[in-house]
C-alpha cells in the first residue's frame, strides 16, 4: 500500500522528469562558477523574481542565514515576526552565528505584523541600543497556517523600511504558493524586497535546495557567507537540474495543491468529531473533538498503522494537527484520507 504522507510538503520526492534531468545534467565546479546548470538556475531564478542575481543554497535555513549575514553586522538588530520560521525554527542561527539581535513583533492571524508594531521596534539613534538594520517577512506564513500575504501589505512594509533606512528580507520558502493564491506574478510579491529566499524543495518537489535572490553586490557577499557555512558545493548541477524543473514546470501547478487542500478540508469537515481550524494555500489545521475516545497520538498512530497515512501533531498548539498537500497527494489519496479518518473516529 502506498504511503500517504501529509506531515509536510517537505516530504515530496522529485518527479520522474527531475530524476532524468539530474542524470543528464551538465556539471562543473560551482565554487569556480563553472557549473552551467547551477549558473542557469541562478540566472532563471533571478529573472523570475525580478532581481539582479541569485545564489543556490542547500536549504531555506541556509538561504535565510546567508541573507542576514550578508546584510547585517554583528551586534545589529533585526525586526522579525514572533512566530516566524527564522525566529522559531532555525535554531537562532542569526544570534548563534551572526551575533544579531532579534526584535520580535507579534504576527497577526492574517500573517501580517501591524505597521505601528514595526515602527515601535525600530531603535532610536541612542548609544544604549543596537542599530536596527533589517525587517523580515514570511510569505506564505508557516505558523499562521500557510496564510499568504499580499503585494499591497508587502509594499506598505517596503515603504516603512525605506522611511527608516532598513533592508527588507522575505523568507519566501513558499512564495510561489502565495503567488498562486493571489493569482499574481511572483515579482509583484517581492518587488519591494532587497532579498528573498525561496525553496525548490517543499511544494516544488526538488530533492534539495533553495535560492537566495537580490542585488549583485549582496549576492557576492551572500556567496562568501555560504562558503563560511560550508554550503558551497562542487558539481551541484545534479541538484540544480531538478531545481530548473521545479522553477519552470512546478510553480504553475501549485494551485492544484491548494484546490486539493480545500477538498480535503471539506471532506474532513463532514466527519463527526473533526473541527477544521483553518485552510489556506496547501495547509489544513484541524482538531479532533476532545471527548473522542482516542488521544491525538493514538489517532495519529492508528492512521499510520491501519492505513499508512502519515500526519503529525502540530508543534504550535496542543491537540491540533497540521496537514500539507503536495504533488504526490492526488484526489484518490484525499478520498482515502477522509474515509480512514471517518473509520478511525467512528
Ligand atoms: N519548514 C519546515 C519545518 O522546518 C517546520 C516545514 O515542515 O514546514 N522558512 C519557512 C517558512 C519554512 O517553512 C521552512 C521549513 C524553512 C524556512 C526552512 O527550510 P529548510 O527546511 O529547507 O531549511
Amino acid at each position: 500500500m502506498d504511503t500517504i504522507d501529509l506531515r509536510s510538503d517537505t516530504v515530496s520526492h522529485p518527479t520522474a522528469a527531475m530524476r532524468e534531468a539530474m542524470a543528464k545534467a551538465e556539471l562543473g565546479d560551482d565554487v569556480f562558477h563553472d557549473d552551467p546548470t547551477v549558473n542557469q538556475l541562478e540566472a532563471d531564478a533571478a529573472a523570475m523574481l525580478g532581481k539582479e542575481a541569485a545564489v543556490f543554497v542547500t536549504s531555506g535555513t541556509q538561504g535565510n542565514l546567508c541573507a542576514l549575514l550578508a546584510h547585517c553586522q554583528r551586534g545589529e538588530s533585526i525586526i522579525i515576526g514572533d512566530t516566524s520560521h527564522i525566529f522559531v525554527n532555525e535554531q537562532g542561527g542569526m544570534a548563534q552565528i551572526g551575533g544579531l539581535i532579534p526584535h520580535t513583533a507579534p504576527v497577526q492571524a492574517d500573517a501580517t505584523m501591524r505597521l505601528d508594531d514595526l515602527e515601535k521596534a525600530v531603535n532610536p539613534d541612542d548609544e544604549h541600543k543596537p542599530v536596527t538594520r533589517l525587517v523580515s517577512l514570511e510569505n506564505t506564513h508557516n505558523m499562521a497556517g500557510g496564510v499568504p500575504i499580499s503585494a499591497e501589505y508587502t509594499a506598505a512594509v517596503g515603504d516603512f523600511a525605506r522611511r527608516n533606512g532598513l533592508i527588507l528580507h522575505i523568507d519566501g520558502a513558499r512564495i510561489f504558493n502565495a503567488a498562486a493564491a493571489y493569482g499574481v506574478d511572483v515579482k509583484a510579491l517581492v518587488a519591494d524586497a532587497d532579498s528573498v529566499t525561496f525553496c525548490l524543495s517543499k511544494g516544488l518537489c526538488a530533492p534539495v535546495g533553495s535560492v537566495l535572490v537580490g542585488g549583485r553586490d549582496f549576492i557576492r557577499r551572500a556567496r562568501r557567507a555560504r562558503k563560511a557555512l560550508g554550503g558551497s558545493l562542487r558539481q551541484a548541477g545534479v541538484l540544480a537540474a531538478a531545481g530548473l524543473i521545479a522553477l519552470h514546470e512546478m510553480t504553475d501547478r501549485l494551485i492544484e495543491d491548494h484546490q486539493n487542500a480545500q477538498l480535503l478540508a471539506e471532506g474532513l469537515s463532514e466527519v463527526p468529531g473533526v473541527r477544521i481550524r483553518s485552510q489556506n494555500t496547501n495547509f489544513i489545521i484541524f482538531s479532533v473533538a476532545p471527548d473522542n475516545e482516542l488521544t491525538l497520538d493514538e489517532f495519529v498512530r492508528e492512521l499510520r498503522q491501519e492505513y499508512n497515512i502519515l500526519m503529525s501533531p502540530y508543534a504550535g498548539e496542543a491537540g491540533v494537527i497540521r496537514l500539507r498537500t503536495h504533488y504526490w497527494i492526488d484526489r484518490r489519496a484525499i478520498a482515502k484520507v477522509v474515509s480512514a479518518v471517518r473509520a478511525t473516529l467512528s
